[in-house]
């Protein structure tokens, strides 16, 4: 007698199309959509999934975390400044003191963690999908996203010539990390200017990278390394609590740009 209940092929092909369909029809348009699912796209959409947003994050790579699975050089520990400390608390994630104010937690999981309470949270992921450019209204407002299949990048241009699709939202979260890609949507076209990431000074970064995060342009906001590279901000190497309130920051600013204009 077989352990498990007896199944057709066509029936895992069916569930997986079914299910992929329904939730691609329904997130054509969302609240919110993050570009970037590391450290600071993942909680801005764990705190806009709680608040009862609409939330898409869309990430180029076939897994999420970005940079979070791993700390400085190969080691996969993270570190963390009071107050952010109570972030891993949030999450349920163990740490240590290092030294006054410093705290030491596994990345896989702090990682896993944080993924895990983005999905509760009711965040909703699109992978192997790269954002190739913007929609844009006739107010001057970012209005959507314009995607592809990453894979695509690599492909020689015999495939690659591949119409992208688009993807509406109220607000575009640019969670990309030190390349800023979607800002620079806006640099390529004169509608911004940024200013590049500063060298790496720890005591400096942090409060700034969250102190700076927010809408750089009508419906578009700034999470995360984005924000430094945005306004030549210092990076902050393997530290992240300034990642993790910047994202939060990012999420309470997406919901007074939803309630300010009802949308
Ligand atoms: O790089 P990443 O982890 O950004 P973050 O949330 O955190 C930065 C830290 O990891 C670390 C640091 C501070 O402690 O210096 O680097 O700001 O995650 C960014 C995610 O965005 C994806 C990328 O694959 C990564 O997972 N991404 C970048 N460009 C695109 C993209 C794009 N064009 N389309 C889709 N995803």
């Amino acid at each position: 007698m077989a352990l498990f209940h007896p199944v057709r092929e066509k029936e895992v092909t069916r569930a997986i199309i079914d299910s992929f369909l329904r939730q691609f029809e329904e997130y054509i348009e969302s609240d919110v959509i993050i570009v970037g699912g590391g450290p600071s796209g993942l909680i801005a959409g764990r705190e806009l999934g709680k608040a009862g947003v609409k939330v898409l994050i869309i990430e180029r790579n076939n897994y999420l975390g970005g940079g979070f699975w791993v700390g400085g050089y190969f080691m996969n520990k993270i570190t963390l400044r009071a107050p952010a400390q109570e972030v891993l608390d949030e999450l349920g994630v163990p740490y240590s003191r290092a030294s006054e104010g410093l705290y030491v937690a596994d990345a896989p999981h702090a990682c896993s963690k944080l993924i895990g309470a983005a999905c509760d949270a009711g965040a909703k992921f699109f992978s192997l999908t790269l954002l190739e450019d913007l929609v844009m209204r006739e107010d001057k407002r970012v209005a959507g996203v314009v995607v592809n299949w990453s894979p695509i990048a690599y492909l020689p241009k015999e495939v690659s010539a591949l119409d992208p699709i688009a993807l509406e939202a109220k607000v575009v979260i640019d969670a990309t990390g030190h390349d800023a890609s979607v800002a620079k949507k806006l640099v390529q076209r004169g509608m911004l200017k940024i200013a590049g990431e500063g060298a790496l000074w720890i005591d400096k970064s942090e409060d700034a990278v969250v102190e700076h995060t927010g809408e750089v342009y009508p419906g578009l906001i700034v999470a995360g390394m984005a924000v430094a590279s945005v306004y030549g901000l210092p990076r902050m190497g393997p530290t992240f609590g300034g990642m993790l309130l910047s994202g939060k920051r990012a999420a309470e600013v997406a919901i007074e740009i939803l309630h300010r204009f009802d949308l």
